[in-house]
């Protein structure tokens, strides 16, 4: 019996923790699987399509990431139960990047920095905490637990998701029909929305141009957007676009529809555009190898899986 892990560049890094802390494990890495018949459980970040289907006794797939976009994408993925990360050390990242993100545009720090590149000392009004509008796209794990942070700095907040939500201290919003009430009143989109069929593309101009309506502080130039989700949810050109034309004043990007980023991207030079390289949330090899530990052990023992994905739903 025996675990394959697949298609992450740090691989063997899993490999190493995972023998780390659970010598008795048969660890193979991929490519050198040995008879694929030994193969029961996997440890997957975008693994090469058909590639798993190629293990006639697989009966778990762990996630790499919270998201599992980079699973669904294969038509022949088996169908075995699929769990994917969550973990405390993860959603603390997640929450530090969207509060970080927040902060730096509410306080107009792109800027400031701009500023200093130039040695020039030069007031700003910014508004407070309280007179921003931050609204979550997402409201699951990642999601809640950065509004309770964003809460605590004092962000109006209001959240989207599919299902409607109740969240003490958030206005909520669901689906299609909630989708423009929300932008409307939004200044700082932060989207931890998961890549599927449904949520493909929509952060794009028709959306941007739906933001803060009604009700920003005049010190706020503009609408912001920070994404962290994934790529696949953002249009660049629009989001460019939008930028020109002063319908959004700044973004942070953290995912992008081709990672890397390509270097001609006009992204990189845009002097509020913040760009992190897929890192708002790291999964660790200790933290991901003791939760897949423990998925194993609980599925050895017949016990409930954890966050375990809903194929239907994408997510
Ligand atoms: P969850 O599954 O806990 O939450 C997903 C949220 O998105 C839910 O609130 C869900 O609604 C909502 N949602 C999904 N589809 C739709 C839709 N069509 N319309 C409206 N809302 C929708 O996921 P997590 O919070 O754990 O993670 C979210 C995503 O964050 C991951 O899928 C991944 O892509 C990204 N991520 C990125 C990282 C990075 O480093 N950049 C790191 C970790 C995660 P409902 O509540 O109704 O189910
Ligand atoms: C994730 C990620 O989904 O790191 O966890 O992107």
């Amino acid at each position: 019996m025996a675990l394959l892990i697949i298609g992450s560049q740090r691989s063997q890094e899993f490999a190493a923790a995972a023998r780390e802390a659970g010598p008795d494990l048969d660890i193979r890495v991929w490519p050198e699987t040995g008879p694929v018949e030994d193969i029961r459980y996997a440890l997957a970040w975008g693994p090469p399509k058909g590639a798993l289907k190629g293990f006639p006794n697989l009966q778990l797939i762990i996630s790499v990431g919270a998201g599992v976009d980079h699973l669904m994408r294969d038509p022949d993925l088996p169908d075995v139960p699929i769990v994917r990360y969550v973990d405390p050390d993860l959603t603390g990242r997640m929450v530090g990047y969207i509060g970080l993100h927040a902060l730096l545009h509410q306080r107009r720090m792109c800027e400031f920095i701009e500023l200093k590149r130039q040695r020039i000392w030069q007031y700003r009004p910014e508004p407070a905490a309280h007179e921003v509008r931050v609204g979550l796209m997402g409201l699951g794990v990642m999601g809640q637990a950065a509004a309770k942070a964003l809460k605590a700095f004092g962000f109006q907040l209001r959240g989207w998701s599919r299902s409607q939500r109740n969240i003490e201290g958030v206005e909520c919003f669901a689906g299609a029909a909630g989708l423009d009430a929300f932008l409307a009143g939004t200044d700082i989109l932060a989207s931890t929305l998961p890549l599927t069929p449904e949520t493909k593309g929509i952060l794009n101009r028709d959306l941007i141009r739906k933001l803060s309506q009604h009700g920003r502080h005049p010190r706020l130039p503009g609408p912001v957007l920070v994404n962290a989700g994934r790529g696949g949810l953002q249009v660049e050109a629009d989001i460019l676009a939008a930028l020109e034309a002063g319908e959004l004043y700044a973004a942070s990007l953290d995912v992008f529809e081709k990672e890397p980023l390509p270097e001609t991207s006009p992204l990189w030079s845009h002097p509020r555009v913040v760009i992190t390289p897929h890192n708002a949330a790291e999964s660790t090899s200790q933290s991901i190898t003791r939760y897949m530990l423990r998925q194993i052990a609980r599925h050895q023992a017949g016990e409930a899986l954890e966050n375990l994905v809903d194929r239907a739903r994408g997510y």
